[in-house]
C-alpha cells in the first residue's frame, strides 16, 4: 500500500486522559477529596445537567476492558494522570496502599499489552486540603508537591519513562484566578501570578528530583495548551495586540518551562501594572537548571486578537484581555458544538516555533481533539458514525507530517481522548472519545473513527 503521509518508525500513537475525568471510584479505594468533588458538592448547579466527579467512565473498574480496547485501536502509548488526592490523602503524608495497587495495575497491564505509559502528577485536581491552606499560592504547597512528586517517581519510576509534572498549568490559572471557571472562582491578576510562578516552581523542583534520582532512565516534561496568537491585520496595533496574548498565553509558561527563564516584556508589563509574584532567593537558578526534556503539545484552536477598540477602566481588574479584543475571522471554519475555531495549520505553526525559538525540543500532540454534543445522533448500525472526527484527525496529521518533514522533533499524537469523559464543569457535554461511553451502564463501544485509527496506527500513516 503507498501511504502519502508516512510518519517516523516509532511514532507514538494513543490518546490522552486524567484522573479525575476517568477514574470515577471518588469516594473509594481510600481517596481523598479534591477541589472538584469539593466544588460540585457545593455548587452542583454549575455543573452541566447537575452532573459530578463521581463516577465518570469508572476506569477504577474498567481499566482492565480499557486497556484491551486500546490494545485493539493500535495505540502504542497512553497518557494517564495520576490523582494526588488518591494516591495521598490530604495531599501529604502517607500513600494510599489501595492506590499503589491501583497504578501498579494500571501501568502494568499497559506494560503488558506493549503500550507506553505517559504518566502526568497534575491534571486541575488539587487536593482539597491543600486548596484550603492556599493551593499554589502558597509555597508550602510546592514542596508537599515535590514530595508527591518523588514519591511517584519512586513507585512507579521503574517502569514509567515518560512524565510530565502538569497538564495545562495556565488553566487553574484562568480558571481558578481570572475567570471564574475553576476552584476557588476568584478573580486577581496578582494572585494568578503567583499562582503561575509557584506552578512553575514547583515543575523544576519536580524535574530537578527526578534527574537526581539516578535509578531513573527516562524523561520528564510538561504539557502545555499553546494557541498560536494570530493579528488581524499586519498593522502594528494589531500586531502588538498579538505578541501580548502571546506572551500571556504561551510564552508565560514556554519560556520558563524549556528556556528557564521568563520573557523580558511579561515581567515589565507585571512590575509596571503592579501584579509580580512573590520570588525567592536561588528560584532563578532552579529554574534555569531544571528544563523540561519533553514538551507535551495541546491543540485545540487558534488565538485571533485584533488592537483593543475601548480603553480598559483602569479601576476594573486587571486581566491580560486590557492589551487585545478578540477577533472572529471572517468565513473560519468551526466546530460549531464546542463554539472553538478549526485551524489545522495552527499545529505546524506551533511545532514551526518550537524548532526555531525553544531549540526544537522533543515534541507530541499531547492533546488535540473534536468535542462534539448529542453524538447519539450519529449512530448507525450500533455505532457512532464520526466520520467529521477522522476528518479532523486527518487534516491535523497532515500539517503534523509536514512539520516533521521539515525538521520538527516531533514524536506523536495523542487524541483527547481514549474515550468520553467527564469534563469539569461541562460534565458530559461534549464527547471526545474514540470510543464512546455510556453515563449510566459504563457500557464501552467502538466508534468509526476508532477502527480508522488503527488501521493509520498499523500502517504508521495514511
Ligand atoms: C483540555 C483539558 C482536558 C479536556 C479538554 C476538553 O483543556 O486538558 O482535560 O477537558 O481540554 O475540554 P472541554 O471538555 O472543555 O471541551
Amino acid at each position: 500500500m503507498t501511504l502519502q503521509y508516512k510518519f517516523p518508525e516509532g511514532f507514538w500513537w494513543g490518546s490522552a486522559t486524567s484522573a479525575t475525568q476517568i477514574e470515577g471510584a471518588a469516594n473509594e479505594g481510600g481517596k481523598g477529596q479534591n477541589i472538584w468533588d469539593y466544588w460540585y458538592k457545593t455548587e452542583p448547579n454549575r455543573f452541566f445537567d447537575n452532573v459530578g466527579p463521581e463516577s465518570t467512565s469508572d476506569f477504577y473498574h474498567h481499566y482492565k476492558e480499557d486497556i484491551h480496547l486500546m490494545k485493539e485501536i493500535g495505540h502504542n502509548t497512553f497518557r494517564l494522570s495520576i490523582s494526588w488526592s488518591r494516591l495521598i490523602p490530604g495531599g501529604r503524608g502517607e500513600v494510599n496502599p489501595e492506590a499503589v495497587t491501583f497504578y501498579n495495575n494500571v501501568i502494568d497491564e499497559l506494560l503488558a499489552k506493549d503500550i507506553e505509559p505517559f504518566v502526568n502528577l497534575f491534571h486541575f485536581d488539587m487536593p482539597l486540603e491543600l486548596q484550603n491552606e492556599g493551593g499554589w499560592e502558597n509555597r508550602e504547597v510546592v514542596e508537599a508537591y515535590k514530595k508527591y512528586a518523588e514519591k511517584c517517581f519512586r513507585l512507579f519510576g521503574d517502569r514509567v519513562k515518560k512524565w510530565f509534572t502538569f497538564n495545562e498549568p495556565i488553566v487553574p490559572v484562568e480558571g481558578g484566578y481570572l475567570y471564574d471557571f475553576h476552584y476557588p472562582n476568584v478573580v486577581d491578576a496578582k494572585r494568578a501570578a503567583q499562582v503561575a510562578y509557584h506552578t512553575i516552581v514547583a515543575h523544576a523542583k519536580a524535574v530537578e528530583v527526578f534527574h537526581s534520582l539516578d535509578f531513573i532512565d527516562g524523561k520528564i516534561g510538561i504539557i502545555l495548551n499553546l494557541t498560536p496568537s494570530y493579528p488581524r491585520s499586519q498593522n502594528p496595533a494589531d500586531l502588538r495586540a498579538s505578541r501580548i496574548a502571546d506572551l500571556f498565553f504561551n510564552r508565560s509558561f514556554l519560556y520558563p518551562a524549556v528556556l528557564g527563564k521568563y520573557p523580558q516584556e511579561l515581567v515589565e508589563i507585571l512590575r509596571e501594572h503592579g501584579q509580580l509574584p512573590v520570588t525567592q532567593k536561588g528560584d532563578r537558578e532552579l529554574l534555569l537548571n531544571n528544563t523540561a526534556d519533553i514538551l507535551g503539545v495541546n491543540y485545540y484552536q487558534p488565538r485571533r486578537v485584533k488592537a483593543k477598540e475601548h480603553l480598559p477602566n483602569p479601576y476594573s481588574p486587571f486581566v491580560p484581555d486590557w492589551f487585545f479584543d478578540h477577533y472572529e475571522m471572517p468565513g473560519r471554519k468551526m466546530n460549531k458544538y464546542r463554539g472553538w475555531e478549526i485551524y489545522e495549520k495552527g499545529i505546524y505553526d506551533i511545532m514551526m516555533n518550537l524548532k526555531e525559538n525553544y531549540g526544537n525540543i522533543e515534541s507530541f500532540v499531547s492533546e488535540n481533539g473534536m468535542g462534539v454534543q448529542d453524538e447519539h445522533r450519529f449512530i448507525k448500525d450500533g455505532e457512532i458514525q464520526d466520520d467529521y472526527r477522522i476528518e479532523f484527525i486527518k487534516e491535523h496529521l497532515k500539517w503534523l507530517h509536514k512539520a516533521i518533514e521539515e525538521g520538527c522533533n516531533t514524536k506523536g499524537y495523542h487524541l483527547w481522548s481514549f474515550m468520553d469523559n467527564w469534563s469539569w464543569m461541562n460534565a458530559y457535554k461534549n464527547r471526545y472519545g474514540f470510543v464512546s461511553m455510556d453515563v449510566e451502564s459504563k457500557k464501552r463501544t467502538l466508534k468509526k473513527s476508532a477502527h480508522w485509527i488503527k488501521e493509520v496506527s498499523k500502517n504508521n500513516g495514511f
